[in-house]
């Protein structure tokens, strides 16, 4: 086979933001694709970067009380050693604020404009007078134009799910200081998407699952929008040439190039030029990405690339989420992981390992079950093939001499099956199917130790050493190839078995020698059986982490209550704008208008049993409940309570229900009614429920 030459690349992680378990399933995933073909001998490249430009990293800084620049150095150390801890090796790591992507943005905005396809036009877009800047629709809150839901993000609402432009939001507020924004003319430079709609018709279903191009070409069917590639001052990114310093590239525009101008950092170690190395066609270019930022990679950045007449990459490998024990990462729940925290508690090879098991070429979402992630670990990784490797190494180094003699007929016969199943092994690692890959891999492992529990070499010790030794050799041979088999997943564990066996680290052509007649080192230990402990104290701390940041916030937002809601009412004062800057009471210690009894009567709140939960997938935030309210009545409620509660928590209890609220159309079905809760929302939650001997149906008075 004649030598591949491969470029690969994996998202580039957020400056404002830890490395996680979840941002783990693609790097990892990538690692191992370019482990293997470099063990094959092929020249894959391994490339990525922080993505270090936008609102969110300015305004984070800025809280710091840092500047941006010193804000990403930290988070790119950070980064850096979490990546190197998780064996995640890089060819080279990068930044997207570097002088080449600077270079490179400023050639593809000239080609850009010189091919026409550039036009400015001037937009309406919020801004806050306080902090000085437009806001993006996440920096921006209010009340739900559809469903009344109040502190809802600037594009959609988490409740109804509606999508809306933030002028269309009720109490519109600066998600930072509680300020009314105004709205101020700007003038916007428009990339024009829509010259490439013919191109990117053909290009999509060529470069990426048929799964994925299904997808985006449901864009297709009206004419796209361009897209705003201009940012206004203060943004931290790169000044667009020419307007003064006054505005910049959105992120989105660097980023992708930071794909190419680390790739041109890492041709400068080598002697050569971004050029000699992207443009080189016989070059296979490959993003791995997780399916939320498809668009991004198949709509706009094969378009600037098309622009810029630059070559576009071979295929986008789109991956799906990480779940965990069979939901969304949960900060409340501690199964939203920070890669440094697992590291405390737990071996990186484990994760990589059970990732592997799991992961396969298509886009569904993968699920990390912890309890099967301790089993899996300590019954394969452990059991069966570690076990191989420390009996048959401490039998022949400890009670023999240390010297391997060979294989017997039968175990000659296990080796060149192993050997054989080597080239279905290469097919899945090739086409990305790790879980089909271990799960051959551990099919040859319980071959051996079939093999080894039926020839019982321990008991022929005394009586039969020269058979003694065969069997040990025999098993010796397998668990080498099957730590060959694995490096691509668990590189050190290999080189620790090759030092074991004496031999330099090992290439995928290893697998066809044999070894016979050769003396073995000392066994050293290679991997421990999984404590369930250890992962519970990694969730306890990852829930303690996050508990303490919420309070921390809370603390803050206190303090910051008194001084938003002043300045919500001054800005109304100020522009005149009565109605978006009407103050509604969120401070707890707002006092409330009084109200007559019988106002408080007009609220029918009731016991009801909850006979039936459900969480909807699709949404953060929502279960669906059936509720028995009494008199042969049961209501369906949808209730904003599942960061707080699983559904099946809820079932048979008797909670606290408003029956009278007109029903709500919602985007997962009617709401009938409203289980009543405590606190401030998300996992904060608490539901009301009556002491014991209240009857379902009761009026609540
Ligand atoms: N920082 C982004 C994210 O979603 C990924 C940027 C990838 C680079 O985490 N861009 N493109 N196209
Ligand atoms: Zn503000």
């Amino acid at each position: 086979m004649s030598q591949r030459k491969i470029l690969i690349t994996c998202a580039l992680p957020y400056a404002n933001g830890n490395i996680h378990i979840g941002h783990l399933v693609e790097y990892l995933q990538a690692d191992f694709w370019a482990r293997f073909q470099n063990m094959r001998g092929h020249e894959c490249t391994y490339i990525c970067a922080d993505d270090t430009h936008g609102t969110p990293i300015m305004v984070k800084a800025r809280e710091l009380g840092i500047t941006p620049e010193e804000y990403i150095a930290q988070s790119f150390q950070e980064h850096t050693q979490d990546f190197a801890d998780f064996q995640v090796h890089f060819s080279h790591y990068g930044s997207t604020n570097s002088p080449e992507n600077k270079a490179l943005c400023e050639y593809f905005y000239k080609k850009m404009v010189e091919g026409n396809h550039t036009r400015s036009q001037a937009i309406q877009q919020l801004f806050c007078e306080h902090d000085k800047m437009f806001l993006p629709d996440r920096f921006v809150k209010g009340t739900c134009p559809k469903c009344a839901a109040r502190e809802q993000y600037g594009d959609s609402c988490d409740v109804c799910g509606a999508t809306y432009t933030p002028a269309e939001l009720k109490d519109v507020h600066c998600s930072l200081c509680g300020t009314a924004p105004i709205l101020k003319d700007s003038e916007s430079i428009f990339f024009k998407l829509n010259d490439f709609k013919d191109y990117l018709e053909k290009w999509i279903p060529a470069h990426c699952s048929s799964e994925i191009s299904k997808k985006m070409l449901e864009w297709f069917n009206e004419d796209l929008h361009d897209l705003d590639i201009s940012r206004d001052e203060p943004y931290f990114g790169f000044a667009i040439p020419g307007t003064n310093n006054k505005k910049f590239f959105y992120v989105w525009v660097d980023a992708p190039m930071g794909y190419m101008s680390t790739t041109e950092q890492w041709a400068k170690t080598q002697g050569k030029t971004l050029i000699d190395i992207w443009q080189d066609p016989s070059r296979e270019i490959y993003h791995f990405i997780g399916k939320d930022i498809a668009r991004f990679h198949t709509i706009f950045w094969p378009s600037f690339l098309k622009a810029a007449e630059l070559r576009a990459p071979n295929h986008v490998f789109v991956h799906g989420h990480l779940m965990v024990n069979g939901e969304k990462m949960s900060k409340s729940k501690g199964t939203f992981i920070a890669a440094r925290t697992y590291l405390k508690h737990l071996n990186p090879e484990y994760l990589r390992y059970y990732y592997a098991t799991k992961l396969n070429s298509s886009v569904d979402d993968i699920d990390l079950n912890l309890e099967d992630f301790v089993a899996r670990v300590n019954s394969d990784l452990i059991g069966k093939i570690t076990n191989l490797g420390s009996r048959g190494g401490q039998m022949l180094k400890k009670k023999m001499d240390g010297l391997m003699s060979t294989p017997d007929p039968e175990g000659m016969n296990l080796i060149i099956q192993a050997q054989q199943t080597g080239k279905l092994i290469a097919s899945h690692f090739e086409a990305r199917d790790f879980g089909k890959a271990i799960h051959e891999i551990r099919g040859i492992a319980d071959d051996a130790n079939r093999y080894f529990d039926e020839k019982a070499p321990w008991k022929n010790l005394e009586q039969d050493p020269q058979a003694t030794k065969q069997v040990l050799t025999t098993t010796l041979n397998i668990f080498r190839m099957l730590a060959i088999y694995l490096k691509p997943i668990l590189p050190n564990y290999t080189l620790k078995v090759s030092k074991l066996l004496n031999e330099a680290d090992y290439q995928w052509s290893d697998i066809e020698t044999v070894l016979m007649n050769c003396p073995i080192n000392d066994y050293e230990h290679l991997a421990t059986r999984i404590e369930t402990d250890k992962v519970n104290a990694m969730v306890e701390e990852s829930r303690k982490i996050n508990e303490d940041l919420q309070l921390a916030k809370k603390a803050a937002s206190t303090a910051d209550n008194q001084t938003q809601a002043s300045n919500k009412n001054k800005t109304a004062a100020a522009t005149g704008n009565a109605k978006s800057g009407a103050a509604t009471p969120t401070a707890s210690s707002d006092k409330p208008a009084e109200i007559d009894f019988s106002d408080f009567e007009k609220v029918e709140l009731r016991i009801g049993q909850v006979i039936e939960a459900e969480e909807i997938k699709e949404a953060d935030k929502l279960l669906k409940l059936k509720v028995d309210i009494g008199g042969g009545q049961v209501r369906q409620i949808i209730a904003g309570i599942k960061a707080a509660y699983k559904a099946e928590d809820l079932l048979g209890r008797k909670l606290l229900v408003c029956v009278n609220l007109k029903p709500r159309k919602m985007k997962f079905g009617i709401s009938e009614g409203m289980v009543l809760a405590a606190g401030n929302g998300g996992s904060d939650l608490f539901v009301l429920a009556a002491d014991e001997g209240a009857q379902v149906g009761q009026r609540v008075k």
